[in-house]
């Protein structure tokens, strides 16, 4: 009698097993080289483990597991990015302690976690709530304070009108909020920020240094923004043609600077165009005649959100500054001002130089009030369009060209004018940048607190501190130096005046118990009315002080867990001093392989290369980029297609798949499902087919004779391409293709009566990562049947089966790779290998990438068996 296949029989046993022997626990230096792997730690909300997760989990678990029989000390951790909305929502309509809840939900995640067989070191398991855990984001912050990257600005934030909270400008999505989808307004707000403009340029060149999928990197490029371009200044005067009587300078000494990408147009600026909120517009009041209307206009405009200023197809709106006109530095000529809330404060110089003919935004404005349009670039002019300057207009032209219409640097290319004529009028080449620094303050009661406190004495001390400390020191020159040290300002209590820091041994500075969770509409965090916390002594004087009491964003504890794992491996609390881990840090970054999901590249993953390059220049960690190479999963949806939601009643339970068809099922299916990198909706018949795999796995092993004697020339051939397939397919994150190959050498197997005992199990051996029980069960059953489970080694733990060039070579040719006719590399493939597949290949080699370096494919040439011809 065949024993039936039973997945919840073995998992239990073989669960146990691993955690006894703590086989995937990562040890703290070795000789073995290190693999570290991360996947994004989950936020444990109530709906527990998502298909989605475990997608990723899966695909980073095998690529661990190979690692390790590969003889990598691996670390793949685990751990809880706690802090956030829903919880707090939760906290909200209960009022059950979000602690609580989070402890309740991660108990479910966990134990969804362990059945499904993944290989975390739970030994290493962080909750971002934790404050031995938030202690270090404090403590993070305080470094980012002290060295004057965080300050508190009043700034006009995205306020979500139902979560109540103001968003960071990445947190808004076509004007809505990101969480809950509800609209969005402005509101003038004091908040935290993080300099992360300062890290901008090195963001941006860093990225060269690291193998991110290049759509990753593309979207982060776009995200930074870079512009190059030039300032250009441009004078302000009186207007002659108008008059006005309620001058009391006779002329204005004013100037106002434009930043443009395009100074060769500059002779096509016919008017200027300055953002509501620019300063000159108060400061020249009593110049503008129409001063009422321009106000009311101003007014109106600071309402409206940065997406819909910038939305191009809404109609353009704007009033002329009557009574003073700017000058254009090339021609000398006047052109008027406009006020106009399609140039934004918030960028550039918050004025523009407009060039209606060359420029989509500024025509469609300068259409609608009838202001000059003169044509300065033509694409290819003749001779005579370019010494006859008077040409009629035949539509906007927003590309480089020939300059017309611009005096003595006529018949000049766009790219030497740029620089022409910002010398000619005296203009700064200047970059810009479209990152915004990061708004870090949340009025809600569920993060991290800010560790400051404000005093008012020490404010005005701070406006006479620095005449203090040089008399101090001109008095006590022995004392001052050391007593300086501790009095002396940081530079963040110097730029944010009455802002202390706690000190360092007073971390963690702890959430204190609250009554209510909910925020306020005035937009103060709950925290605000917790007194006895707020209230307290200021740490530099003594005197009375109150504590901030906003928090912090939740991407704040994800920002440097992927070295909390490390210090939490080095110290079981991580309490000890930053300078302690510096071996661990040194032994185990950067992240080897970072898989996430591409929502969060211009957040999350932008972020912690931002913290992490700030660590770096402190000193405390020894890596410039903290991911070597990352990777991307596509969704998992509800079948039929949809995103899956619990309204749409479409979120299929892990937990009820694990009982019915087994762990290794569900891993496998997730893999077979489609192309990893694409959106697959979940099919309950794909499942079933994965289920049928393994069932005929376990019958194979129970009807056939496996022995060391039998011999099988054609399945030993086919073990070894399919050796080498799965191989190569995990490393390529081809795991559905991977897997179809193990289905197809299972097929050969049925099909055979007697499987010689050495194939059998080396396709244990490469199907372990995928379905680890039924292989860890299988593995014990062909070893000795004598020995006790105690003395069993662990499937995970042999060694990964190199397949044998010779054996598969028949089946296999030589694809020579030529670029433009040359050959300049060749590998081995599938003799049935299509053109697609060919191209996927040769377009993936190092070699080939570096000679291609982005340039333009314009065909590919394919020859069956024999070459692959790339044409640039
Ligand atoms: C004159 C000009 C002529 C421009 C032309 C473009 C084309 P990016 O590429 O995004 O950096 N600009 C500058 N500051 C602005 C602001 N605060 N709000 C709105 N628009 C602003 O865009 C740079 C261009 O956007 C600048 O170059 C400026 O228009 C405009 F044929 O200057 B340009
Ligand atoms: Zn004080």
């Amino acid at each position: 009698m065949v024993k039936k296949f039973q997945p919840r029989l073995l998992e239990g046993k073989w669960r146990r097993f691993w955690e006894k022997r703590k086989i995937y626990a990562a040890k703290d230096f070795s000789r073995k080289p290190k693999f570290y792997g991360l996947i994004e730690f989950p936020y444990p909300s109530g709906e527990g483990l998502h298909v989605g997760h475990i997608r990723s989990y899966t695909a980073m678990d095998i690529i661990s597991r190979k690692r390790r029989m590969e003889g990598y000390n691996v670390l793949y951790p685990i751990g809880w990015d706690a802090f956030g909305l829903p919880t707090e929502n939760y906290a909200v309509r209960t009022g059950i302690h979000p602690k609580i809840v989070t402890k309740r939900n991660t108990d479910i995640f966990r134990r969804q976690m362990k059945s499904l067989g993944f290989g975390f070191d739970w030994d290493r398991e962080i909750a971002t709530t934790d404050p031995a855990y938030y202690k270090w984001t404090q403590w993070i912050f305080l470094q980012f304070f002290k060295h004057g990257l965080a300050y508190k600005k009043k700034i006009p934030i995205n306020w979500c009108l139902s979560c109540k909270i103001g968003l960071a400008n990445e947190e808004v999505v076509n004007g809505r909020c990101e969480r809950c989808g509800g609209p969005t307004e402005k509101r003038d707000k004091e908040q935290w920020l993080l300099a992360i403009t300062k890290y901008a340029d090195r963001l941006l060149q860093d990225l060269d240094k690291v193998d991110y999928l290049e759509k990753i990197k593309i979207q982060q490029k776009n995200w930074i923004g870079k512009s190059e371009g030039a300032v250009i200044k441009f004078e302000i005067r009186n207007s002659k043609s108008e008059t006005n009587p309620k001058s009391k300078i006779p002329n204005i000494k004013q100037s106002v600077e434009a930043f443009t990408t395009r100074p060769d147009t500059l002779f096509g600026a016919t008017y200027m165009v300055l953002a509501p909120e620019h300063e000159i517009i108060s400061q020249i009041k009593n110049e503008i005649l129409n001063i009422k209307e321009v106000e009311n206009y101003i007014k109106k405009a600071e309402r409206g959100s940065e997406f819909q200023r910038t939305d191009l197809t809404r109609e353009k709106t704007g009033v002329e500054l009557k009574g003073i006109k700017a000058v254009n530095p090339a021609t000398r000529k006047e052109i008027p001002i406009w006020v106009a809330d399609y140039v934004l404060a918030s960028y550039g110089t918050g004025a523009i130089m407009a060039v209606p003919s060359h420029d989509a935004r500024d025509f469609a404005f300068a259409k609608r009030y009838g202001l000059l349009i003169k044509q300065v670039v033509l694409p290819q002019p003749s001779k005579s369009q370019i010494q006859n300057s008077k040409r009629d207009f035949f539509g906007v032209y927003e590309g480089e060209g020939v300059l017309i219409n611009s005096g003595k640097f006529n018949g000049m290319f766009s790219e030497k004018a740029k620089r022409e004529i910002t010398k000619f009028v005296g203009g700064k080449k200047e970059s810009q940048y479209h990152l915004r620094d990061w708004i870090f303050s949340r009025q809600r009661y569920w993060g991290e607190p800010i560790p400051l406190v404000f005093c008012e004495q020490c404010k005005k001390q701070a406006q006479t501190n620095a005449d203090y400390t040089q008399i101090y020191a001109e008095i006590f020159p022995r004392e001052s130096a050391s007593s300086q040290r501790e009095s002396a300002l940081s530079e963040g209590e110097k730029l944010n005046p009455g802002w202390i820091v706690v000190p360092e041994k007073n971390l963690p500075v702890e959430l204190p118990e609250v009554k209510k969770y909910k925020p306020t509409d005035t937009g103060e965090s709950p925290l605000a009315a917790v007194t006895k916390w707020v209230q307290t002594k200021c740490p530099k004087c003594g005197g009375p002080a109150r504590r901030e009491t906003d928090t912090m964003p939740n991407w704040a504890g994800s920002s440097w867990y992927f070295l909390a794992y490390i210090m939490k491996g080095a110290s079981s609390n991580y309490q000890l001093p930053i300078t302690n881990y510096a071996k661990a840090f040194r032994y185990w970054t950067p992240v080897d392989w970072y898989n996430g999901g591409m929502e969060h590249t211009t957040l999350h993953l932008l972020y912690s290369r931002f913290w992490n390059k700030f660590l770096y220049d402190l000193g405390a960690v020894p890596e410039p980029e903290p991911y070597k190479k990352r990777t991307s999963h596509g969704m998992v949806l509800g079948e039929g297609g949809l995103k899956m939601s619990k309204s749409k009643g479409n979120v299929v339970n892990p937990d009820y798949i694990v009982r019915q068809f087994g762990a290794d099922t569900i891993r496998l299916y997730e893999m077979f499902m489609g192309p990893f990198d694409q959106a697959i909706p979940w099919d309950h018949k794909g499942l079933s087919g994965c289920s049928r795999f393994l069932n005929r796995v376990w019958d194979i092993a129970h009807s056939r004779r496996i022995s060391r004697e039998s011999k099988n020339a054609d399945l030993e051939r086919a073990l070894h391409q399919t050796m080498k397939k799965v191989g190569e397919d995990i490393e390529t994150m081809s795991f559905n293709t991977a897997v179809s190959a193990l289905m197809i050498f299972v097929n050969k197997c049925h099909e055979a009566k007697e499987i010689p005992l050495k194939i059998w199990e080396n396709f244990l051996l490469i199907l372990a990562p995928f379905a680890p029980f039924i292989a860890e069960e299988l593995h014990q059953q062909i070893k000795d049947k004598r020995l006790k489970i105690k003395d069993f080694k662990s499937v995970h733990l042999e060694k990964w089966p190199k397949y044998n060039e010779e054996l598969i070579k028949k089946d296999f040719f030589e694809l020579v790779i030529q670029v433009d006719g040359k050959v300049r590399d060749k590998v081995l493939a599938r003799a049935e290998i299509s053109q697609k597949e060919a191209e996927q290949l040769s377009l993936n080699r190092d070699k080939i990438k570096q000679i291609l370096g982005g340039k333009k494919i314009k065909k590919i040439i394919f020859v069956p068996k024999r070459l692959i011809n790339i044409v640039l």
